[in-house]
C-alpha cells in the first residue's frame, strides 16, 4: 500500500503540466470554473453510459463493454473470453454482468464522495486523483 502510495505520488510529479487527467478534468468541468459538481459529474456518468451501450438499450452488457473499451487483443478471435476488469465489477453491483444507468451512477457518486476531500460538494484539481470519476 505504501508503495503503491509513493509510485503513485512519483508519476504524478514528473507528468506535464497538461497531463492525460487534467485534459479529462477540463472535459468535465462543462461550466468551466475549475471544480466538478455533482452534476457535472453525473452528467460525465451519463456519456460514459452512451459510449459503453452501443446498441442503446439502455443496458451495458459485458460484451458491449468490451467492444466500447477495446479490451480485446486485435489478434485474438471474436468472442473470445475476456477478464472482467476490476472497474466493471465495482459498477456492476448485482453482478448480473449487466450494467443499468443507475449502477454506473451510484459508483460515479461513491467515487465523488471519495475524491471530496474537504467535503464542500465539489471536486478541485487537487482533489482530482486517478482514477477520477
Ligand atoms: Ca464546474
Ligand atoms: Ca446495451
Ligand atoms: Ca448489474
Amino acid at each position: 500500500m505504501t508503495l503503491l502510495v509513493c509510485g503513485g505520488l512519483l508519476s504524478a510529479a514528473i507528468q506535464p503540466a497538461h497531463s492525460f487527467a487534467e485534459s479529462r478534468f477540463l472535459g468535465m468541468d462543462r461550466d468551466a470554473d475549475n471544480f466538478i459538481s455533482l452534476e457535472e459529474a453525473e452528467a460525465y456518468r451519463i456519456r460514459l453510459f452512451k459510449e459503453y451501450d452501443l446498441n442503446s438499450d439502455g443496458k451495458v452488457e459485458f460484451e458491449e463493454y468490451v467492444e466500447a473499451k477495446r479490451l480485446r487483443p486485435a489478434t485474438a478471435a471474436p468472442h473470445s473470453k475476456v477478464d472482467v476488469p476490476d472497474e466493471y465489477r465495482e459498477m456492476d453491483a448485482d453482478g448480473d454482468s449487466i450494467l443499468t444507468l443507475e449502477e454506473v451512477k451510484s459508483v460515479g457518486v461513491k467515487r465523488f464522495q471519495a475524491l471530496d476531500k474537504n467535503g464542500d460538494g465539489k471536486i478541485s484539481k487537487e482533489e482530482f486523483v486517478s482514477p477520477g470519476l
